[in-house]
């Protein structure tokens, strides 16, 4: 039992050889978890702990968190900048000053020849607040390009868009203390143990105290399924349908909470019409979930004082990501289930700093929630930083999922890549490499120099990782927390927050903006944006005035909204757990939206040809594309090799044993891995973690969300066929290697 409290002996720590414990906050999930990092007297990192004292993880950390500070040696690390040589063979040495001034000079050359927007620039969840504020204004401000995005568009983008259709703003209005005030507790496509260990920590000690229903939508028997009180194994990609015939239900048996709808929503009418096609009876033929079971689960979560749901990728990643999240707000809606304590629509982001991002790096829009598209948005911070408004677009440009076709088109000539890594992490990578073979020039920004796009870039700038560096980041919760650098960088790499100065210097707009030296420096200008109201009028919920380095070290991460205290006010240093309890929305008329979700099944299903559903994801274990935790022992040695879950019904038909490799072909491409045999997936689905490269992105296939561009990264189709054991097992020796 992995969580279980009984019987066991607490972990301890060795302490001896700790001078001097630094704050910081985990670099890896969006749990938000506090660590302490000690540093021996010769400042060498020996150890690190959970902050007992912080709100969120109370001194316990899962198994990446205490282990990650094993990261800041850790082989493949980029020392010094290089570039190709002069035919593009081979990587040499270069001082930074070189690698900055070609990259400048190749971004300006591409820009002249093509037009501003054939340079485009890919970023990350994984920076620092003030990084991601400083690349806005290099990537807006300065360069000028409209196609800006980051990875969040694989991950948290069908989130953002559906709490702005819904609520008319980002921003999730809930928080773990809820977990301790439900009365129902729903998750869909989430899998908390594994992928949140701490934030499932939680809700454990909330159910350890105080009983309520856990039901879990998941077409896998996963960790959280296995301790659900009430399991509904989905038909993958079906979410909207599920959520349709609740509200059928809800709403026929007149179990909504019609006082809350008509004071703070608008749209019922439409709803109501559109689920009455909904009735459970023929919605169970498309969802899998029988006709009982969705009437019961409609009702406890209807009846519930108090119900909230949250998702994460199981419902982000599917042609209908934006949809589920909307249709999810929507069921919270018609129960009154927003802005109360453990009634909320809790989306739990992914990477550490995903909700940063979507804050203040101007990948989406312009900083601190505006719009491009927003006249008064666009004056507003042009001033703020100095330039001429028309600088700006006028509307958003390509996300991620659209960059890469553009490369493909010849649209888009150069690119920057900054921490992230979409030979690995994009769906159908044999396309990726594809367009990255066309571009004129690819500049990459990693903290490790062995990380997989280095096959395909012209300059290669090594940046510095976690507590190396300083600044926040904010978690699922709106938390902004602080990691104050520990250490210094390692060998010649800089902080991102550094590079991104030194390349404005080299654009016109550099002079005109302020690049300040410090990170608090720049917090302070986001503390300044953060001020005020909205486009409508309505008070910015994202205000972040009140907090301040200082402050968070003592409270150990604040949440905002905080805003600056008035004179004589006491300072409580606590945020506000909750948004929207007073039923006002980020809306033109301050009500929030019920949006019809009508079904269309777009999805890759199984056939004669590909008879398997193909299922990914994540383990414990690793993170992502395990260019960190692939070089760290304990997380290597638990989960060393490429694998897919496979039921053991399906492999006696097909003759498979266990622990034997096969070859799975999609229409994309094939891929060689190691089968477990599991109940946890159904016979005809197999489970992959996308964590090795060459591996499941190399079948999927993608489809993309219309309102998002996220990726339907969950649902495709594949064949499985035997392969010779050998060749197969020295492939997965190959692979592994490092
Ligand atoms: N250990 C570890 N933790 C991580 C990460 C990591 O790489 N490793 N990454 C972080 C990041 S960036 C993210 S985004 C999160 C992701 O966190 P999660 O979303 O919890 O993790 P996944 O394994 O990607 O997917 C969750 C579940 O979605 C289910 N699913 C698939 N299709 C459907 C469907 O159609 N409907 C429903 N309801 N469910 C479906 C899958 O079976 C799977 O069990 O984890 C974060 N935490
Ligand atoms: N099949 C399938 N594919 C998926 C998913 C899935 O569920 N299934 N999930 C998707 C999701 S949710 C996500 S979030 C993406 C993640 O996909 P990626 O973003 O491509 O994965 P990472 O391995 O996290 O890549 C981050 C890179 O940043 C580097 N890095 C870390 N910290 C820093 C830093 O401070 N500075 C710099 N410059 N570099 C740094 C790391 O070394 C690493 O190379 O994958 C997506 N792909
Ligand atoms: S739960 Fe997430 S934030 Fe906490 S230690 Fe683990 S990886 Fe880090
Ligand atoms: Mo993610």
């Amino acid at each position: 039992m992995l969580f279980g409290r009984k019987n066991r002996k607490p972990i301890s720590i060795p302490t001896k050889k700790v001078k001097e414990w630094k704050y910081t906050t985990c670099n890896y999930c969006s749990t938000g978890c506090s660590i302490e990092i000690g540093l021996d007297e010769n400042k060498k990192i020996v150890t690190s702990r959970g902050h007992a004292g912080a709100d969120v993880n109370r001194g316990k950390l899962c198994i990446k968190g205490l282990l990650e500070h094993e990261l800041f040696e850790s082989p493949g690390r980029g020392t010094t900048p290089l570039i190709r040589n002069k035919h593009f063979e081979k990587f040499e040495k270069t001082s930074w000053d070189n690698a900055l001034d070609t990259t400048a000079d190749q971004i300006k050359k591409i820009q002249d020849k093509y037009g501003r927007d054939a340079f485009a620039i890919i970023s990350t969840g994984q920076l620092l607040t003030e990084e991601f504020y400083t690349l806005g204004k290099l990537a807006r401000g300065c360069i000028g390009t409209n196609n800006y995005d980051g990875n969040t568009t694989l991950c948290m983008a069908s989130a953002v868009s559906g709490y702005k259709r819904s609520f008319g703003s980002d921003g999730p209005p809930g928080c773990y203390d809820d977990f301790e005030h439900t009365h129902c507790f729903m998750a869909f496509g989430s899998n908390l143990p594994e992928q949140h260990p701490i934030i499932y920590w939680r809700l454990k000690e909330a159910l350890e105290k105080r009983k309520f229903p856990l039901i879990v939508v998941d077409p896998r028997v996963t960790m959280l399924a296995q301790f659900a009180d009430i399991h509904l194994p989905i038909t993958p990609g079906t979410d909207c349908v599920l959520i349709n015939a609740m509200m059928h239900v809800i709403i026929n048996e007149e179990l909504q909470d019609q006082a809350y709808i008509d004071a703070h929503t608008q749209g019922f009418e439409e709803v109501k019409a559109l689920v009455q096609d909904y009735d459970p009876k023929s919605a169970q033929h498309v969802c899998g979930i029988d006709e009982d079971k969705i009437r019961t689960v409609a009702r406890l979560y209807a009846k519930a004082p108090a119900a909230m749901s949250i998702w994460t990728m199981g419902i982000n990643q599917s042609t209908h990501g934006s949809d589920g999240v909307a249709n999810i707000n929507n069921l919270n809606l018609i129960t009154g289930n927003i802005g109360k304590p453990g009634g909320t629509s809790l989306s739990i982001t992914g990477q550490c700093n995903a909700m940063g991002t979507r804050e203040w790096s101007s990948c989406s829009g312009l900083p601190g929630y505006r719009y491009l598209e927003n006249e008064n948005d666009r004056k507003e911070i042009a001033d703020y930083w100095g330039i001429d408004p028309e600088f700006f677009p006028k509307k958003r440009g390509l996300a991620e999922t659209d960059i890469f076709p553009a490369i493909e088109t010849g649209e888009i000539k150069g690119l920057w890549i900054v921490a992230t890594n979409p030979m690995t992490s994009m769906p159908d990578t044999s396309r990726i490499r594809k367009a990255l073979e066309k571009l004129d020039f690819l500049v990459v920004q990693d903290v490790y120099e062995d990380v997989e796009m280095n096959q395909y870039s012209h300059v290669y700038f090594p940046a510095a990782v976690w507590a190396e560096k300083q600044g926040c980041h904010t978690n699922t919760e709106r938390r902004v927390n602080l990691i104050d650098n520990a250490l210094d960088p390692y060998a010649d790499s800089k902080p991102d927050f550094w590079i991104f100065n030194q390349m404005a210097k080299r654009f016109e707009n550099g002079e005109k903006i302020n690049f300040p030296d410090e990170p608090e420096q720049a917090f302070n200008e986001m503390k300044h944006l953060s001020k005020g109201t909205n486009a409508y009028g309505n008070e910015r919920t994202l205000d972040i005035s009140g907090i301040s380095y200082e402050k968070i070290i003592k409270a150990r991460g604040i949440q905002w909204p905080y805003k600056e205290a008035v004179e004589g006010e006491q300072e409580t240093l606590k945020g506000e757990p909750r948004l929207y309890t007073d039923g006002k929305f980020q809306t033109k008329s301050g009500k929030a939206n019920l949006l019809p979700i009508k079904f269309f099944n777009n999805n890759e299903q199984p056939c004669k040809d590909y008879p398997f559903w193909l299922n990914s994801g994540r383990v414990v274990e690793h993170f992502h594309t395990r260019t960190r935790t692939g070089k760290i022992g304990n997380c290597n040695k638990f989960s060393p090799t490429p694998y897919m879950e496979m039921n053991p019904d399906a492999a006696i038909e097909l003759g498979i044993e266990h622990q034997s490799y096969v070859r799975l072909t999609s229409r994309r491409g094939d891929a060689v891995v190691m089968v477990q045999l599991t109940q946890r997936v159904p016979r005809n689905m197999v489970f992959i973690p996308f964590h090795f490269h060459d591996c499941v992105n190399r079948l999927t296939l993608g489809l993309l969300d219309p309102h998002s561009r996220q990726p339907a990264f969950k649902q495709g189709s594949v064949r499985i066929d035997k392969v010779d054991q050998k060749e197969a097992a020295q492939l997965n020796v190959e692979r592994r290697a490092f």
